[in-house]
């Protein structure tokens, strides 16, 4: 696909950009970067936020967990950020195989991390994500340098239709921010009432396949509702030299700027 075209859809998938071995290391250190962090959270040792739509996250030494919001017993639905808490997983931000398609898609020379999260979408229990855009979640944080970053989701797990893939609406992204669904209670997600997802595609992958997409592109997940987990490492990356999200205010009131 050329640049102009890969531009127009705005999202590319690199199949088995990482093989066998090397994802199968990045799985192990996110189980155990997840099994370090929710040892601390169960002693009690963190900062709890409840969401208006009623989603819980628990903060440790810097890293969030946000629990399923139905599982029970208790799982994790992702943790952010995290490449700060394993070697392997920071080494990703420097990984040319990473970083020369991420330059290409941000239209940048130097390319600065923003932040990171694992998804882990588990078995039966992954929960869906409702069509959305990154774009308001950054906005609120990075007001317009928002529009500058995109997210490279690596894939430790296959993906497939039933275990939660993603599904896209190629060159949603051109048309802006979204309007978003007042009625919801974060005020974040997509109004799909008012919004063309129809000609939506479900991005299936092989282990070990990256998936890169900018903010504004339109997406959601479904439910995992296989038997097997569907893992997720995501970096969001932007031009260098700006702030990481950790250092940003989360300021709910930017939402008024955007429809
Ligand atoms: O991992 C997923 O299912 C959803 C990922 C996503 O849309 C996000 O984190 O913005």
């Amino acid at each position: 696909m050329s640049l102009s075209e890969q531009r127009t859809r705005g999202f590319v998938l690199l199949p088995r950009l990482f093989g066998p071995a090397e994802t199968a290391a990045l799985g192990e250190a996110a189980e155990s970067v997840l099994e370090r962090v929710t040892g601390r959270a169960l002693k009690g040792d963190t900062q709890v936020t409840v969401w208006p739509d009623g989603h819980r996250l628990e903060t440790v030494d810097g890293a969030t967990v946000h629990w399923e919001p139905d599982a029970r017993p208790p799982a994790v639905r992702s943790l952010s950020p995290v490449t700060q808490l394993d070697p392997a997983l920071d080494a990703l931000w420097t990984d040319e195989r990473l970083t020369a398609p991420m330059r290409r898609l941000l239209d940048t020379d130097h390319l600065g991390p923003f932040t990171s999260k694992l998804n882990f979408k588990r078995a039966g229990v992954g929960s869906e994500f409702r069509w959305h855009q990154d774009y308001p979640y950054w906005y609120c944080c990075a007001g317009p340098d928002a529009r500058d970053i995109a997210t490279a989701m690596v894939f430790l797990d296959e993906v497939t239709a039933d275990n939660g893939a993603l599904e896209i609406v190629p060159g949603s992204h051109l048309a802006g921010p979204a309007p978003r669904d007042r009625a919801e209670p974060t005020g974040l997600l997509v109004d799909a009432s008012r919004t063309d997802t129809g000609s939506a595609v479900t991005v299936e992958a092989p282990v070990g396949s990256v998936l890169m997409f900018p903010g504004l592109i339109v997406h959601r997940s479904g439910p995992n509702t296989t038997t097997r987990d569907r893992r997720s490492l995501l970096l969001c990356f932007q031009p260098a030299g700006r702030p990481t999200l950790d250092r940003l205010p989360y300021r709910r009131e930017r939402l008024a700027d955007l429809p």
